[in-house]
Parts: structure tokens; C-alpha cells; sequence
């Protein structure tokens, strides 16, 4: 292990013109995969750390924020969740999160690179302490095939957890697959996609939901959460669906939720889908 000393992790945000350090006890594993660059740090106050690309993808210390919210509000919002896919999510915390919820019957992860996984194990035990619930099902293979492949109306909740709409995951922000995801999701099926940050971010925001309304769905809620260690500390999950009202939720099963959260309540539930003004006069 190489000690770094007073050495920092920063992720630049270039076209923003602003960065985000954390100051790093030692740098625990480096690797090229077939897809991509994995890093892993020690950190001295958001614990470990995993860098994908350059890019923050989780840390101790924040990472319960993103997972509860880009599972337990679609999960609340469908009425009966049973079949779930995960797309990407490699890290296993937005799976582990899902299977909190006892109504779930089967959830899938499709992530690509097996190596994100495997680190995540050994590196992040905790996001991985459901990965032997029987319900839980791995498969390493690209999402975007995965999600052609499902039969019509086999799923009732699909998760983008993806990294930025560039390399690998450009096809995830993009209108085949959305389609794709359409046809793989029943009647009453919700898509839920992680949207970036609304302050940096609007035009991937509108973008992504111009592609879902292309592809044929039509109720779309985003929503808020603070996530301090990615760009601007403020960022969003997108859900989407076509029959399916999304403004409102099952709040008496979540007021009264069966399992532990850290973020995750109904009053936060409400409280994220509140739109800042800007999102009216920019987001179609
Ligand atoms: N979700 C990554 C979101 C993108 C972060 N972007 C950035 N740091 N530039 C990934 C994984 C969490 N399960």
C-alpha cells in the first residue's frame, strides 16, 4: 500500500469550473478493467472511497443518500413492487436497499464490469451484506442488451444507478433504451434513473426526459437529494412511467416502513419532489 501522507482526492468538474477534495489516508487499489479505471482510497473523514474514471462514485460517508433515494421512492410509488432490475449498480448498495423491501420477490443486477462488484465486496462489505439474499440475482453483461432481452411486461421497477452519460454509459441516457425498458416494464411499471445534478446538469435532466417521451412514456418526477461528494453536492433521480401516477405514493406504508433508513422517510419523500422554480420555466 503506497501512504500518501497529506495527499488529497480531487474530481475536477471541468466544464463547471469547480472541484471536490477529500483528503486521502492511502491509495488501497488501482486497476484497469476491460471498461474501465477503478480506484479505491482510504480517506481520513468520508472513509472509502471508489473512483471510477476519475469520477466519485461512492464513499462511506454519503453514499446511504443516493441508494435510499434511487430505490425506496419508486418502490413506494409502485403499488405491489415484485420484479426488480437493478442496471449498472455494480457497487451493490442500490440493491441492497431494494431488498429491504419484503413484497420483492426477485431483483436483478445487470452491471458490466465485474470488477466494480468484487471490489465492492472486499472493499464496501456493508453495501454488499444482501448479496446472498436468495432474491438477489448477478448478472455481469451489458444492461442495454439485458433489458432487450426481457420479455414484455416482466418487470415492475427498473433502476438506472449509472455513472455520467459518457464511455459505457452514454446508451443508458438514450432513446432505444428506453424503449427497451418500456417494453420489459408491465401496466404499471416505473423507471427510475439517476439524473445528475440540477444545478450543473438541466440540459441532461431535460435531455433524458425528451428521450423517455420519445420512447413512449409520459409521467415524469424528479427528484432532490443532497449528495455532497459528486459535482455541485446537489443532485437527482428521474422516474418515469406511462400509466402510473407519480406525484403520489403509498405514504402510510412508508410513514410506517418495516426496516431501517438513514435519509430515506415519507417526509423526505414528499419534500424531494418539490420543484425549485427553475425546474418549471426549464424542464419540459
Ligand atoms: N452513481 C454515479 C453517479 C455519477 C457520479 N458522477 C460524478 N462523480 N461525476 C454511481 C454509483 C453508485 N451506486
Amino acid at each position: 500500500h503506497m501512504a500518501l501522507g497529506n495527499d488529497w482526492f480531487t474530481e475536477i468538474f471541468h466544464d463547471h469550473g469547480a472541484a471536490f477534495s477529500m483528503k486521502v489516508q492511502e491509495k488501497l487499489h488501482e486497476e484497469h478493467t476491460p471498461f474501465q479505471h477503478i480506484e479505491i482510497y482510504e480517506t481520513t473523514e468520508f472513509g472509502t472511497l471508489m473512483v471510477i474514471d476519475g469520477c466519485v462514485m461512492v464513499t462511506d460517508r454519503d453514499n446511504f443518500i443516493y441508494h435510499e433515494m434511487m430505490s425506496h421512492p419508486v418502490l413506494f410509488t409502485h403499488p405491489n413492487p415484485k420484479k426488480v432490475v437493478v442496471i449498472g449498480g455494480g457497487d451493490c448498495g442500490t440493491l441492497r436497499e431494494v431488498l429491504k423491501h419484503t413484497g420483492v420477490v426477485q431483483a436483478w443486477q445487470a452491471e458490466i464490469d465485474e470488477r466494480v462488484t468484487r471490489l465492492a465486496e472486499q472493499y464496501f462489505p456493508q453495501l454488499c451484506d444482501a448479496n446472498k439474499d436468495p432474491r438477489a440475482h448477478f448478472l455481469f453483461d451489458d444492461g442495454i442488451k439485458f433489458i432487450a432481452e426481457l420479455p414484455k411486461g416482466s418487470v415492475d421497477v427498473i433502476i438506472v444507478d449509472s455513472t455520467d452519460p459518457v464511455g459505457p454509459a452514454k446508451g443508458l441516457f438514450a432513446e432505444p433504451f428506453f424503449r427497451s425498458c418500456l417494453h420489459a416494464l408491465a401496466p404499471d411499471g416505473i423507471l427510475v434513473q439517476q439524473s445528475e445534478s440540477p444545478l450543473f446538469h438541466m440540459n441532461i435532466l431535460q435531455e433524458m426526459r425528451d428521450e423517455m417521451r420519445k420512447a413512449g412514456f409520459v409521467n415524469f418526477q424528479t427528484l432532490n437529494f443532497p449528495q455532497c461528494s459528486y459535482p455541485s453536492g446537489w443532485w437527482s433521480a428521474t422516474m418515469a412511467s406511462k400509466n402510473l401516477e407519480l406525484g403520489q405514493f403509498r405514504e402510510p406504508q412508508a410513514a410506517n416502513k418495516t426496516f431501517k433508513t438513514s435519509y430515506y422517510n415519507a417526509k423526505i419523500h414528499n419534500a424531494a419532489m418539490a420543484a425549485p422554480e427553475f425546474f418549471n420555466t426549464n424542464l419540459r
